[in-house]
Parts: C-alpha cells; structure tokens; sequence
C-alpha cells in the first residue's frame, strides 16, 4: 500500500545563482527556490484490519518531505479536492515577516475550501535539522503531516561528522474513525475523546498490532556506519518513548537547533517536537526493532501497544532474517523521572559557528497557568463530563480559547472589531496556590490576545494547575523558537527560581512540556510582527481551549512591519 501510495512528488529546484561562488557565514549566500505541490486529496488506507479514506497530500501518507536549505525560500501551492477545510502549519519555521503563510485556521488565516488553493510562500531563517509540516485545523493532522529537512547553508559544517545516511522516522497515531468526527462528538457531548487505535512509525504500526506483520517500515544497515534519524512525534495526543534495540542514541538537534551531543538509552518526545539523532551501526549482524510507546504523566487511557520498525543489518544470514528481531529496553510508561531529566539534560550547541543569543534582560514578565476546567453544561442538557451537568474544557490564565469565525490577523490589518479583544492577562487574574487543592473549575470563555511591543524580550513562565487534574503539557508557540531556561515542580517562585535560570547554554526550542505539577520559563525576543498562536499540542486540549495568540506589534520601516497579505488569501 505505501509504496503505491508513493506517487511521486511534484518539486523542482530552481537554481538563483550559478555554482562556483565561494560561500561563508558572512558573505551574501545563494538561496534556492523550492516549489511544492500539495495536493489535498483522498488516500485509501488500509491499517490494523481497517480501510478508510483518509485526507492525504497526493495520495502520501505520510505526506511527502520538503527539502531546504538554511535561507531557502519555499513556496508550496495548496490545492484543497476533498471535502474538508484544510489548512498547512510549518510547524517551528519562524516566518520572519511572512505571518500569512503560518497556516493556524482562524489565527492567521481562513481555511482553505474544496475546490480553492493557496500559496504558501516562506524563508527557511536560521534553522537547520528537522521540522515538520501538518495540517492546522480539526484534528486533520493525524494524516496531514511530513518531515521538513533542513540543511545548513553551504560553506558551514555540520557540529558532526557526515552520517553514511538517513532516515526520517515519523511517530503517529491511527484512529479507525473519522478524526474530524471524533473531535465534533467530543466538543458535542463534553466528554473525552476517543483513544487512537494504533501508533506508528512512518505511518506503519508494525508487527505487535493485529493485521500489521507486512504494515512495517524497514530500514537496512551497514555495520560501523553511522545514520541520521530524522525525528518528528506527529502523534495528536502523546507524549512517546523511543529507544533501538542494542543501540544508543546521540542526539544532535532538537526543533531544527543544534544541541550539545548527548547520548541516551531512549529518547523522549512530545507531540509537536523533532530531533536528529546518529545512531551508529555497532552490531554486526542481526534484526533489531525500533519501537515506541507512551510517555504519561498523569493516569489517562492510552494504547499499550508499541509500535515498532525493523532494522535489517545487510550482512544478516538467512537464518538470521527469520529470526523475530530482539526488543529494545524502554522505561515504564509512567517513568516521569526519566522524561524529566531528559528534557533537563537537553543543552543548546552555541558553538562559535552556532552561536545562541539568550535575551539576559527582560522587558515582559508573564506568568501564564494551564488548566484543565468543566464548563457549565447547556440548560436541558445531559453531557458527558464529570456528574453530567459539565463538558471538559482547558484554559490559559483562566480564559478558555473561542476561535473567532475569521482570522486573527485579518481582523488585526484590516481593523475589524468585534473579532477578538487585546486583554489576555500578563498573570493570572485571580493568583491562587497554582498546585494545591482544587478550587472552582469554571474558566473564562473568550478570544483574547496579549500584546507585545516589538523588540520586547518576553519571558513567560508556564504553570500547571491542580484545579481538575495536574498534567504535563507540551506547549508550542508560532513564529518564534525560545530558550527554556528553568523548570521546577510546585508553584514558580519569583523571588528565588530565577537565580537557577541557565542563560548560557538553554535549549532552543518551539515546543516544551513542562513538569506534572510544575512551570517552566522561556524567554525570546518579540522580533516579528504579527499574530503568533502558543497552544498545547495535544490535540484534544487544544480542542477544549488551552491556547492564546500573542500580537506582536510592528516595529520601525519595511524590515520590521508585517506586510500586506497576499491575493490568494482565502476568504471566510
Ligand atoms: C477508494 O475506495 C472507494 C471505495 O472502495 C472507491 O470508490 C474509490 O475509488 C477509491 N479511491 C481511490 C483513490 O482509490
Ligand atoms: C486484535 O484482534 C482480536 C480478535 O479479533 C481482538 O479481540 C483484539 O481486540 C484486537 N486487538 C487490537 C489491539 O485491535
Ligand atoms: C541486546 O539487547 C537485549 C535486550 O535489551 C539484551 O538482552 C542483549 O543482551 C543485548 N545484546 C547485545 C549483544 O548487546
Ligand atoms: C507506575 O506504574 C506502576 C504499575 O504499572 C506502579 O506500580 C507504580 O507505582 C507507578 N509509578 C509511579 C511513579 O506512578
Ligand atoms: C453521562 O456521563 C457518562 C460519562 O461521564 C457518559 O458515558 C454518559 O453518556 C452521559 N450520559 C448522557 C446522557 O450524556
Ligand atoms: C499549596 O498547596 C500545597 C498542597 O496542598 C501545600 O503543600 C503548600 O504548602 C501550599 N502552598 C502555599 C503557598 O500555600
Ligand atoms: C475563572 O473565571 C471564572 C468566571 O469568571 C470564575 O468563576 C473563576 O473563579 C475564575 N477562576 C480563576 C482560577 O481565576
Ligand atoms: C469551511 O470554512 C468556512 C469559512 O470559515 C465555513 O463557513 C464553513 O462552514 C467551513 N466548512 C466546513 C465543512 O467546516
Ligand atoms: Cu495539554
């Protein structure tokens, strides 16, 4: 199935300017431009016993890689065939000035309908690694994903020496279901969405799912080589675990920024964040299984099973490719001491030729809780929450997220009123003891943005909350990476956390979760203009309110003023 879904890509490269040049950090560089063609269309799909018709791009699942180099402008046309809205996110590119082609629905755009295109058009600015691509609107990213891979520019070496090859290793999750009904029966009766029915690797969940002995990636190694894993976790609502049998793993990249190299037995990621990861061919023989399960900080249902891959070493015998590959350890499904020292251990590169600036002072101090909440039930009613009177809900500073029915930064450029309001509190409204017994569970509803002067360094804190349930959230912000500079369990403390802050060598992330019962700090710079969604990545928390958009005002000239949106623009 996956081969013949393997149609090929339109792209074609255009090259600006002629070979030869002599490039450097400093110098004007060369860039390409990159065309895509996305096709939004319907894939038939057969997984663990089920065949669906899934929204796909050009009959891809997962959808096909876009290529770029540092400083690459991109351009992908998006022509929408099936029946859904669809909108594209280029999930931790930063859009410098390009806010429009960010691809949130309802935040920076309106969806694209059946039958319309839209061009999204972008730099690649000072990223290098692995990112991803995926559908920003319902819950159609639990099909509409892809890796984004990024090479350095030319003239500067990669902080590693040049892997033998590559592999992109893409974590989802497969519902038999229709994920876009699953989502409107949720927020209809208030209760808990359903479960996935499988995770997978590569879109394949591999040999331990029912019908799934030949639904499984390979991948072929040569003793003492060493490959680069491109990692995204495109699962919907799980955070993940994922080790190789008798190999370790060095990460060297996380959300398309160089780390320090660091080796570990499993490797820790959250729905939203990506990694590159060298793993060295040391065995010489043999079948060994990748595999990944659920991480889970709070006692929530999830799948048990793990999805796994199968490294097939080239100079296996016979015999030893009939042989059930061996297993990797994994820690327990509840092992938040490991994830937690994980995410900590996690340290950027800045190394002179990848230098970090973390912002030393701050102008913006925000202090934002994440909660889960119930909402009143609507009268004459019965919903599925908690004593049937309530339908879960999530909320930031206590204000439970509406999307508005046109875009955020259309109605920002063309002063539209009456779309969203500029009150989201810098702290909390009601400050309480963020991590101690329940209190009042009814948020706020609202559209609401924080405004941030240009050039402002932020500092947010994030606190989880203890008013229904303490969990872990995966927290992704638009348009910017930012350093994590501290963490804690319990309520952030003002007075003494920040001495602990690493303003050195912090990792530079998209997307961070913070601890069970705990905060944590990032810090950026407000350098582009616009209106920056930051949301759980948990697709059914966001599903019931926990995010907000940032507006960023414009600066001084051309370079730091958002630009007019483009013609094809879709409308509401
Ligand atoms: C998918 O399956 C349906 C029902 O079996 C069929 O009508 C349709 O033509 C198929 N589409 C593709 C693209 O193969
Ligand atoms: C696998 O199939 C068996 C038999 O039909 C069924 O009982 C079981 O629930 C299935 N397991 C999964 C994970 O779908
Ligand atoms: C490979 O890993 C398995 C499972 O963790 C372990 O039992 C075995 O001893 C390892 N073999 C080698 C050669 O490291
Ligand atoms: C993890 O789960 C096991 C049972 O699966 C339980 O015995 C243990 O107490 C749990 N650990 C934590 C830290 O919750
Ligand atoms: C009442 O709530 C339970 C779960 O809390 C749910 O299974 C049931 O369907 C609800 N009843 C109605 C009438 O919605
Ligand atoms: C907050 O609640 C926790 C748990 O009940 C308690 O241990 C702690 O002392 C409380 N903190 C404050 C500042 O009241
Ligand atoms: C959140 O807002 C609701 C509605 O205004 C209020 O009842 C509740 O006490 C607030 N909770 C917090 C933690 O601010
Ligand atoms: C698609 O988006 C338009 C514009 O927001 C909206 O009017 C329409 O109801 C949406 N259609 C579906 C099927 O969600
Ligand atoms: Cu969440």
């Amino acid at each position: 199935m996956m081969d013949q879904l393997q149609t090929a890509t339109v792209f074609w490269v255009v090259f600006m300017l002629s070979c030869g040049m002599i490039f450097n950090q400093n110098a004007v560089t060369a860039h390409k431009v990159r065309h895509y063609d996305f096709k939004i269309e319907y894939a038939n799909v057969s997984r663990i016993c089920h065949s669906k018709a899934l929204v796909s791009v050009n009959g891809e699942f997962p959808g096909p890689t876009v290529y770029a180099e540092e400083g690459d402008r991109v351009i992908v046309k998006v022509t929408n065939h099936v029946q859904a809205n669809v909108t594209i996110h280029w999930h931790g590119i930063r859009q410098l000035l390009t806010g429009w082609s960010d691809g949130p629905a309802y935040i920076t755009q309106c969806p694209i309908q059946t039958g319309q295109s839209f061009t999204y058009d972008f730099r690649v600015v000072s990223h290098r690694g692995t990112l991803f691509w995926h559908a920003h609107i319902s819950w159609l990213r639990a099909t509409l994903y892809g890796a984004i891979i990024i090479h350095p520019r030319r003239g500067l070496p990669l902080p590693f020496p040049k892997p033998d090859g590559e592999f992109p290793v893409l974590l989802g999750e497969w519902w038999n279901g229709d994920v876009e009904q699953i989502e409107m029966d949720a927020l209809r009766t208030g209760g808990i969405p359903i479960i996935s029915n499988a995770f997978t690797i590569n879109g394949q969940p591999g040999p331990f799912y029912n019908c799934s002995t030949a639904d499984v990636y390979k991948l072929k190694f040569k003793a003492g080589k060493t490959y680069i894993l491109r990692m995204v976790n495109a699962a919907l609502n799980q955070d993940l675990f994922f080790g190789i049998a008798n190999h370790s793993l060095t990460i060297v990249e996380v959300d398309g920024e160089y780390t320090k190299p660091l080796t570990v037995p499993t490797l820790v990621l959250s729905p939203g964040q990506t990694a590159d990861v060298l793993v060295t061919a040391t065995q010489d023989h043999g079948r060994y299984f990748m595999a990944a399960k659920p991480y889970v900080s709070a006692p929530v249902p999830f799948v048990p099973i793990p999805t796994t891959a199968i490294i097939e070493y080239e100079t296996s015998t016979e015999a030893e490719l009939s042989q059930p590959p061996v297993f990797p350890a994994l820690p327990a499904n509840n092992d938040t001491v490991y994830g937690e020292n994980f995410f900590q251990s996690i340290r950027s590169l800045n190394s002179k030729q990848y230098p970090v600036h973390v912002p030393q002072t701050i102008d913006r101090d925000l202090l934002f809780t994440v909660s889960f909440n119930l909402k009143a039930c609507p009268p004459g009613q019965l919903c599925s929450g908690p004593g049937n009177v309530t339908k879960f809900a999530s909320s930031m500073n206590n204000i439970s997220f509406i999307f508005p029915s046109i875009s955020i930064l259309q109605a920002y450029f063309f002063n539209i009123n009456g779309v969203f309001s500029r009150d989201f509190p810098d702290m909390p409204p009601h400050p309480f003891n963020y991590t101690g017994p329940m209190i009042n569970p009814q948020p706020e509803v609202g559209t609401k943005v924080n405004v941030i002067p240009f050039g402002s360094n932020v500092q947010l804190v994030l606190q989880d909350t203890s008013i229904l349930n303490l969990d872990s959230h995966p927290i992704h912000l638009h348009g910017y990476s930012f350093f994590v500079v501290g963490q804690g369990v319990g309520n952030f403390n003002p007075s003494t956390d920040p001495a602990n802050f690493n303003l050195i060598d912090p990792p530079f992330r998209n997307t961070v979760a913070f601890p069970r019962a705990g905060w944590v700090a990032i810090r950026w710079t407000a350098d582009n203009p616009g209106v920056w969604f930051m949301h759980c990545h948990l697709e059914t928390h966001t599903s019931w309110g926990m995010e907000m958009a940032f507006l960023v005002t414009n600066g001084k000239g051309k370079k730091q003023t958002l630009p007019h949106p483009p013609k094809d623009l879709p409308k509401c």
